[in-house]
């Protein structure tokens, strides 16, 4: 089955990290060719913004970017996006009048370092000006989780061959944009004691930021301070007279507030620098220790393989920085606060591929993510309405509303006409992966809170739209669903997408089974719900009514899911034959071309397995994978697949080849096996990751009497052991090989 695996050089770690390396990640030299794919790995997130790994000093072309939770603007691809903030980063060095940069002078030594344990990102570099002056230069910065309205910067130069002036600049740079869009107004920049601010508004949404900025020079007595006031980038400034072979230090501490937050951002802003009694040191430390108390719950310790520690160690890092930690109004992207792809839009990702690692190890932080999805059902009825249906059917693409905005149409690259998308109109799993992952999310927390006020009007109201959705064919008996897309991409506008179909037959099931506990157990609420959502007698039998009889067939010979009707009767390709190759199968054979192949981006049926397992025999999920999974284009597909099959080889017995899938996702950013990690990291495949590691190789079961175990880790893992809460209580499981 093995498909091409690029196994270029390890980029971003050493292809055998030791047990010391597996909680940073390291870049030893820097490539101007990859500086994009650092900024992506090298983000910084505290689930309020997160920002790109840019440097501090900039460079040639590079991407700096500070995405916020929340803060969309209009655009003109997509409705609106997630708005590039301006830049606070800005800390320029000018060693006797020369500013420090990569692309001048010479660099003697260089190295950048992620350390996830503590949320930390430094870098450590020797430099010689174009005029011969070496200094050393160690910088290091960091997101507080500990308070997320500050970031900071400690910057520390050492002159190695000459005593003289050393000077900081500390700027916020307002004169950014996403790569296409402009989205900010400046409405006023300057300094408060000490203190440089910029306020400004996001120009269609009109959402307000206020940021501030503190330098503090040491030895402080002997520092000359100004500030620059450049139009919408205000700058605070430090000069020191340093001697050679003693270093010197600055600190930059910043606030962020927007209007989401303060109806005074930029008062705010300056007042939380103002009254903020503590320095770098400690706000370090109150960061480090929030990070810290993450990962005693969320770590997975690997040993006997370093590589698949570190990726994990990685994801899981990227992953938890991105969870709004005070806000239930957002919720996390495919590329989490890490890049501008997919234009922070949420989509399944979050709901079937991130959340059980939340719900499971951190669920006050799924809580938020489901109600993220509470919060936007009136755009979901909007989008239902609009469409002709009733209740609530789910953006496939959704933002600060919940209305629609996957794009319909997106430029071709090279070509002139542009390519209609249909995921927005017709890709409608969605608004069951959210149901189950509320259902998920109950099962698994007891949270009656949860479901009662919130979770069950999802489940119910997105029941409602399917049972409008649905349409009886008289001549066949059976209910359908046609013209939709399913998780496979390369297929859309089909008819009867057995994925679809299957999870509409759970979500019909499930509907009336939380109806039935609502009416036991929180009648009032029952009542309130039946009232607002019209549910009536009428309504539960049209559910049980499509759940038995939707077209949702398992072939009673072979065990095989049609894809979708007339699936089989697409064009078969070897996909063998197709080795090697350095793009996917749609690129290759084109949009249409692909369309009337048999081949797929992701797992589609297979999906049944990964999200039902419990609703089918061992037989069927074999049947299925033998067909399927050769039929995947797994190396350039989604990266959305290779965990899933890694979850389900373990499941039929497959080491090597959970193994291999484990190894596509576990690399996808570090590997930037896509070639398109500059974009951001694929948040989705590290929460299937987490899964792939805990219910394949861990093979965790939770089941309504408890939970199980039976471990099946490769066979050169030494150890595998993780934590997680069932039902309130902290849970863990810790295997070693025997001997
Ligand atoms: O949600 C996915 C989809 O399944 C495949 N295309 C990319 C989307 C965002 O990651």
């Amino acid at each position: 089955m093995s498909q091409h695996l690029p196994r270029e050089a390890a980029l971003y770690h050493s292809p055998s990290p030791s047990p010391a390396d597996t909680w940073r990640i390291t870049e030893s030299a820097f490539a101007p060719t990859r500086q994009h794919t650092g900024e992506s790995l090298f983000t910084l997130s505290n689930g309020h913004l997160g920002t790109r790994g840019a440097f501090e000093e900039g460079y040639p072309g590079d991407w700096p970017a500070t995405f916020i939770h929340g803060i969309y603007d209009d655009a003109l691809i997509g409705c609106t996006e997630l708005a590039n903030a301006p830049n606070w980063l800005p800390f320029d060095l000018l060693v006797e009048g020369e500013r420090f940069r990569l692309d001048h002078g010479e660099v003697l030594s260089y190295r950048r370092e992620l350390d996830m344990f503590h949320g930390l990102l430094t870098r450590t570099v020797r430099w010689r000006s174009p005029a011969g002056r070496t200094v050393d230069i160690a910088i290091e910065r960091f997101a507080s989780l500990a308070d997320p309205h500050l970031c900071a910067i400690r910057y520390e130069v050492t002159p190695l061959d000459f005593d003289g002036a050393i000077e900081w600049r500390a700027g916020l740079n307002g004169h950014v944009g996403n790569r296409d869009t402009l989205h900010w107004d400046i409405l006023g920049h300057g300094e408060r004691h000490g203190i440089v601010w910029l306020h400004s508004r996001t120009r269609g949404t009109g959402i307000e930021l206020g940021q501030a900025a503190r330098l503090t020079v040491a030895p402080a007595g002997e520092s000359e301070r100004f500030c620059l006031d450049c139009n919408g980038y205000p700058q605070a400034v430090g000069r020191v007279r340093a001697r050679r072979g003693q270093p010197i230090s600055a600190e930059k501490i910043v606030s962020v507030f927007s209007l989401r937050e303060s109806p005074e951002a930029r008062i705010t802003a300056i007042e939380k620098l103002q009254g903020l009694g503590v320095g770098y040191d400690n706000l370090r430390a109150a960061h480090a220790g929030e990070w810290e108390k993450y990962w005693r719950v969320s770590d997975v310790v690997i040993e006997g393989d370093d590589e698949a520690q570190q990726a994990v160690r990685f994801g899981l890092f990227h992953l938890l920085a991105a969870a709004p930690r005070h806000d239930e109004w957002v919720s996390i992207g495919p590329k989490a606060l890490s890049g501008f792809a997919y234009r922070g839009h949420v989509f399944w990702d979050t709901e079937i591929f991130m959340l059980p690692f939340f719900t499971l190890t951190q669920p006050e932080l799924a809580r938020n993510l489901l109600m993220y999805r509470y919060h936007t059902l009136p755009g979901a009825r909007r989008k239902a309405a609009a469409n002709g249906f009733e209740g609530a059917q789910y953006a496939w693409e959704s933002a600060d509303t919940g209305d629609e905005v996957t794009p319909a149409w997106v430029p071709r690259r090279n070509q002139r006409e542009p390519v209609r998308i249909w995921t927005g109109d017709l890709e409608l799993h969605i608004s069951s992966d959210v149901a189950y992952a509320v259902w998920q999310y109950w099962q698994a927390t007891g949270d009656e809170v949860l479901l009662a006020n919130y979770g069950a009007e999802i489940i119910l109201d997105t029941a409602v739209f399917w049972g409008s959705r649905a349409e009886w064919n008289a001549d066949k008996g059976r209910y359908e669903i046609k013209d939709v897309v399913g998780p496979d991409e390369y297929h859309d506008r089909v008819n009867n997408n057995a994925f679809t179909n299957h999870l509409v037959r759970w979500h019909l099931e499930t509907a009336q089974a939380v109806w039935r506990w609502l009416e036991q157990n929180h009648p009032a609420r029952a009542d309130a719900l039946a009232a607002k959502l019209k549910l009536q007698t009428q309504t539960f039998a049209l559910w049980a009514d499509v759940a038995t009889r939707l077209c949702a067939p398992v072939d009673p010979v072979t065990s095989l899911i049609e894809q979708f009707d007339g699936y089989f009767e697409r064009r078969d390709v070897n996909l063998a034959e197709h080795l090697p190759r350095a793009a996917s199968m749609q690129v290759l054979l084109g949009i249409e071309g692909v369309n009337q192949t048999q081949i797929l981006k992701q797992p589609d049926a297979l999906m049944l397995f990964f999200m039902l397992r419990d609703r089918y025999d061992a037989r069927t999920l074999r049947a299925n994978w033998d067909y399927y999974a050769p039929r995947t284009d797994h190396a350039y597909g989604s990266s959305l697949g290779p965990a899933v099959h890694s979850l389900l080889a373990c499941e039929i017995g497959e080491p090597e080849a959970a193994y291999e899938h484990f190894r596509r996702a576990a690399q996808a950013d570090l590997d930037d096996v896509r070639g398109n990690t500059a974009d951001g990291i694929h948040a989705a495949s590290i929460g299937g990751l987490w899964q792939a590691v805990v219910f394949g190789f861990g093979g965790l079961r939770l089941a309504r009497e408890g939970w199980t175990a039976t471990p099946r880790p490769p066979a050169h893992w030494q150890r595998l052991a993780f934590r997680f809460y069932y039902r309130g209580k902290l849970e863990e499981v810790d295997w070693r090989r025997d001997g």
